[in-house]
This record gives C-alpha cells, structure tokens and sequence, in this order.
C-alpha cells in the first residue's frame, strides 16, 4: 500500500521534496515489521517466480551460458594508470599528460552509456562488479572508464531495487588505477529538472568522495551560465572539469546555420574560459559526420589551448569514419564500447577502432587481446538482459533527419505505445523534427529532448498541426514540461525562444531569464536528516540525503523495497529478473564470507484468497513464503 499511496500522492507527483512531505504524511513511512535477511530474499525470489519482473514478459527462466571473465593475477600489483597521473600531477598536469600522447586515448563506455543506449540503462552492479578488476588489470591504459551518471543513477533506486552510490563505490575499490567518469546534466544534476545550488555543490562533492575523477559536465541547451556552478564545483574537489559542448546540426549544411562552425569555436573558448581542464564534444545522437569531425577538431585545435575528448553514438554506421576523421585531425581522447556492446544507438566498438588504426602512428596503446576477452563476457552477460533490447539491428541513417538522442529512442517508442500511438510511430519521428523546428532549433539531450519528445506525443495524440498550435494555442493545455521550458526553468535556448510560440505556452505567465537556480530555495540537509532517521529508523548517510533530495518519491519507494525485500543486488542477474527453476538450486553471498544455498521445490496452485504458497530450501532446511498471485 505504501507505493501507491506514495505514488498516488500530489506533492511527489509534483516533485515537491520538502522535508515538511515527511511530517505532513506519517502513514506512509509505517515500515513493515523487520524480517531475517534470509526470508527477505525468498520473500523476493518468491514474488519474481509468482508474478514475473514488472516490464519482461513472462516467460520460463531461459538457460543462459555463464559468462566467462579472462584470468588476472591477483598476486601482482595492479599497473599504475591515469588515476596516479591525476593524483600525482592533479587536472591541469593530466591535461598536460593527455596532450603528451601521440597515440589517441580511450574511454570505455561499457559500465554507462553502451547499456543506457542499448538496454535502457539496465545493467546491475552484480555484473558490472565481476569485469571491473579484470578491466583495470588488463586495460590500464584506459584514459577512464565512464560508470557512472546518466540516467544510471535512477534506473538503479527504480528499476534494479540498488543503490548508485554502493556502485560507484564498489567498482572504484576494484579500479583503482583507470580513471572513473561520470555524466552530469550541470543544474539537472543526474535528474530531469533545476535543483537548487546546494544541491547542486553537495552532489558533486560528494561523487568526488566516492570515486569520481573525470565530471562530464553538459548543459541540455549549451547554455554555459548554467553550468559554471558546476565546473567550479568540480575544480574545488580537484577533480577533471570536462566541460562538453552538445552537437547538433550539420556544420557542412549552409542551409542549417544556426549551429555553425563559428558557433561551436565560441563556445569552445567559453568554456576554456568557465575553467574546463578538458574539452568534450558530446554527439548524443551521433549526428557528427566525418568531413564535420575533421574540420571541428582542426579548428577547435587551433581555438583552444586543453585536450578535446570526443563521443558519438554509432547510430547511423558512421562511427569509426568520423572518428578516423577525428583522430587523422588531432581528437586527443574518443569514447569507445567494447565490442559486444558498441555499435547501433551504443558508441563505436574499442575493437574495431584499434584495427583501423593498428600500425598508424596514433594506434590505441591497448591490449587486444585482453579487449576481445573483455567482449566475450560482454557478450554472454547481455543475453541476460536480452528482455530490453530495443530491436534496432542494423544502421539507422534517418536519426540525421529526426536527430533523436541515442538513449531517447526506444525509450520514445515505449511512452508512445503506452499512450496509445503504437501504429503511428513514424508520425511520432517526423513530428519530433517538426517540433524542433517549432522551438527554434533547439539543443535535443536529456532534458531538453525530453520536452520535444513530450510536445510531439501531445500533437499526434491530438491530431495537432504547426497550424492549430499558433491557432487554437490559447485554448490547449500544454504539456507541463513544455510550459517549463519556455519559461526558462531549463535554461536559455542560443539565440532565444520563438517569441510568439512563448507567449502562446505561457498564456500571460512571465518567463525568467537569470540562472533558474538563484531563485531556488537551499535544501535544508539537516532537516531530511533528521526526519530520515526517524523515518527510517536508522543511521542515514550523506549519499541517502542527496539521493532523497534529488529523486524524493523513487527514493523513498527503493528504501521501503528495502525493507521489504533487503539488498537484492547480491542476486545473480538471471534469477533476479527470472526467479528460480523447480529443482534449481542457487548460492547468494550475502556478505562477505556469508552465503545462503536457495533452492526451489515447489509452488502451489493458488488459493481461494488467490495467494500462492512458495516451498524452498534454504541451507538445507525447508522454508515457505506466502505470495499473492497478480496475473
Ligand atoms: C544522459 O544525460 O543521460 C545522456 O546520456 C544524454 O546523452
Ligand atoms: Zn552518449
């Protein structure tokens, strides 16, 4: 009853997370009686093999090989990496380190953004855990393994029942040496909206402490008044400001000269000046073509003075062109996927870039060897989570007509179906560009491509043309996150908002034009403290206060599965989404030292009441849990 009562309630719809929610609504935090750990976990396993994991179609547990990890020795020191450059020499001497390379440096995606794009963001802990050392013993010439951030840090609380800050904990442990990176959307933190400053500055010390070295900081419009707080945040941790600059457009289209040449050469130095120890070039939805990438790098290495560090997605099949592009004009660092995970909405595959390049003078420094075997485990371990796979197999060329996010794809085409669009996805496409174009041309990334996903959803639901909006504007109601954006709470669009369009949206409300951040109240960390600790009836750490402050509603709700289920990310990933087999008998460290045997003997059929009783052993002795059957 708890999660619908929280779902249900107005204040966390609207997102509201003041500390008063708490006080105001004591019978939501009524927590079940404490149960053992053990029947916790049957409590779970129970629930999956009766009622399914919410979202995969029920099916029998399929069987999958065991993913095989290349063999390390754990006897020899781990190789020293660009962490101990950072340490030693701190961001400017690692920016000086980076441009001392003759051969291009590489970022692997794997652990973030390759599942954020492939498998709406659902790898767990559990496996990214098991490659982490064996990936910093083999690969330690890695610039960074990008891990974090993103839309990881929800998906993990929502959908995985974990949390993100255990992860990044516990990878860092086992990769002490390559450095670790994460994606941070400046005022948006790792969420989908303005949070207050303090918010803001507590989040990033607080990653930093954590295990975060290199910050991939961008803004959803390109606006850089919304992201100084950020890079000065991250250079006050002595951690690596990766300011980033969006790509859209087409710089060799001169019917399309919004986002010029011109335009990404200032901005360049914009952020060189706002303090950025590295420059990325983020082409979230890979519409960088290879002429493009030469002629920006050339001129951006000539423009500014730090690294530039590019990253595409392979959507269209282009990739490695555009990186050879980049590379044959100086790119300092591209990001990369492993192979098995490269490719399609994910970024070009490690492997094949290092054969293209094999025997140039800018050859990746990377052990080939180690790279395929890395892939291998990649491989096997996908299968697990082959329920999410969005279907896209081969080279999509219309994203340079739609210019839709890597990550935003399949996740559009679910909010359509579920909307009731399901035939009319090619409608939804088009409409998307129409809306850009509507808006002005505006930067499409997380959230800002979110809105122009909303706006489009609304206008085919209602049959609405360009027309009807500037004709019968005062009489819709339009989405909320549309009346947010022309009100300047994501920011400021370059060259301003369509002003006729805005007036029509905000019907008489006035739109800011400052940083939305100084008009926000600071969060009160002492109070959620506070009413955490009573709430929970445990110690609440900082990682727990910024995770409520950010995600309210998603916290809470992960906090009751907790308590409910216990820590659930010690599960193998098969019976985690799948439950257990008749017969099948399983092990789960719980802790270190600490394993339970689990095996399941057998179900019921359900009752009068419609409950189903569950039979396991657990370590040995017989043991049943009462599940109520949802189908
Ligand atoms: C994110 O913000 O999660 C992105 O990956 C945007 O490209
Ligand atoms: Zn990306």
């Amino acid at each position: 009853a708890f999660l619908e009562n929280v779902v249900q309630h107005e204040n966390f719809l609207s997102g509201e997370y003041n500390t008063s929610f708490i006080d105001s609504t004591p019978e939501l935090f009524v927590f079940p009686k404490r149960k053992d750990r053990g029947t916790k976990m049957l409590t779970f396993i129970g629930e999956t093999i009766v009622n399914g994991y919410p979202g995969l179609e029920s099916e029998k547990k399929p069987v999958f090989e065991q993913p095989e990890l290349p063999t390390i020795k754990r006897s020899e020191p781990v190789p020293e990496g660009a962490k101990q450059v950072l340490d030693r020499q701190g961001p400017e001497g690692l920016a000086d380190w980076v441009k001392s390379k003759k051969e291009v440096l590489l970022t692997d995606t794997t652990f973030r953004d390759a599942h954020q794009s492939l498998l709406a963001t659902r790898f767990r802990t559990n496996d990214l855990k098991k490659a982490a050392e064996p990936t910093a013993r083999l690969l330690p010439n890695l610039f960074s393994e990008e891990m974090w951030g993103g839309a990881t840090f929800d998906v993990a609380m929502r959908f995985l029942h974990e949390d993100p800050w255990e992860r990044l904990l516990q990878i860092r442990e086992k990769m002490p040496n390559v450095l670790m990176q994460m994606l941070v959307r400046s005022s948006n933190a790792v969420g989908y909206k303005n949070y207050p400053d303090n918010v803001i500055k507590e989040f990033i010390e607080k990653s930093a402490s954590a295990g975060i070295d290199v910050f991939r900081i961008f803004d959803s419009l390109n606006w850089v008044e919304g992201m100084k707080l950020t890079i000065n945040e991250v250079r006050k941790q002595n951690k690596i400001a990766e300011a980033s600059m969006c790509y859209t457009g087409d710089i060799l289209n001169p019917d399309r000269d919004k986002y010029d040449l011109k335009y990404y050469k200032n901005l360049a130095k914009e952020l060189e000046q706002a303090g950025a120890h590295i420059l990325g070039i983020k082409d979230m939805a890979g519409l960088l073509k290879p002429e493009a990438a030469y002629q920006l790098i050339s001129e951006l290495k000539e423009t500014i003075d730090i690294p530039v560090h590019l990253h595409t997605h392979d959507t269209s099949g282009n990739g490695i062109f555009t990186y050879a592009r980049a590379i044959e004009a100086g790119v300092d660092i591209v990001d990369v996927a492993a192979s098995s995970m490269a490719g399609s909405t994910s970024q070009p595959s490690a492997n094949s870039l290092y054969y293209a390049l094999k025997g140039t003078a800018r050859q990746p420094n990377i052990d080939i060897k180690a790279l395929e075997e890395l892939s291998q485990y990649w491989d096997y371990t996908r299968k697990y989570y082959q329920g999410f796979e969005s279907g896209m197999n081969a080279p999509h060329t219309e994203i340079y007509e739609h210019e839709m996010p890597g990550g935003q794809y399949s996740n559009l085409q679910q909010q359509a179906k579920a909307v009731g669009l399901k035939g009319r996805w090619n409608e939804v496409k088009d409409m998307y560009r129409r809306v850009n174009d509507m808006f002005g041309d505006i930067v499409k990334v997380t959230p800002s491509s979110k809105v122009v996903g909303d706006m489009a959803l609304y206008m085919v639901q209602n049959n609405l043309t360009e027309d009807d909006v500037y004709e019968k504007g005062e009489n819709l109601d339009f989405p909320d996150s549309v009346v947010e954006l022309f009100q300047g709470h994501l920011g400021q669009p370059y060259q301003g908002f369509p002003k006729e369009l805005q007036r029509i949206i905000l019907k008489g409300r006035e739109p800011i034009t400052n940083r939305p951040g100084e008009n926000m109240e600071p969060v009160n960390f002492q109070e959620i403290k506070e009413d955490l600790y009573h709430k929970l009836d445990r110690q609440v750490t900082s990682h727990d206060m910024i995770s409520y402050a950010l995600y309210p509603k998603v916290y809470m709700d992960f906090e009751r599965f907790r308590q409910q289920f216990g820590d659930v990310s010690v599960l193998d990933t098969p019976t985690f989404f799948y439950g257990l087999r008749l017969g099948e008998e399983i092990e789960v460290e719980i802790e270190q030292g600490k394993t339970l045997i689990v095996k399941l003997i057998s179900i019921s059929k359900p009752q009068d009441n419609g409950n189903r009783i569950v039979y396991f052993e657990l370590n040995g002795q017989p043991r049943e849990v009462v599940i109520k059957d949802q189908n």
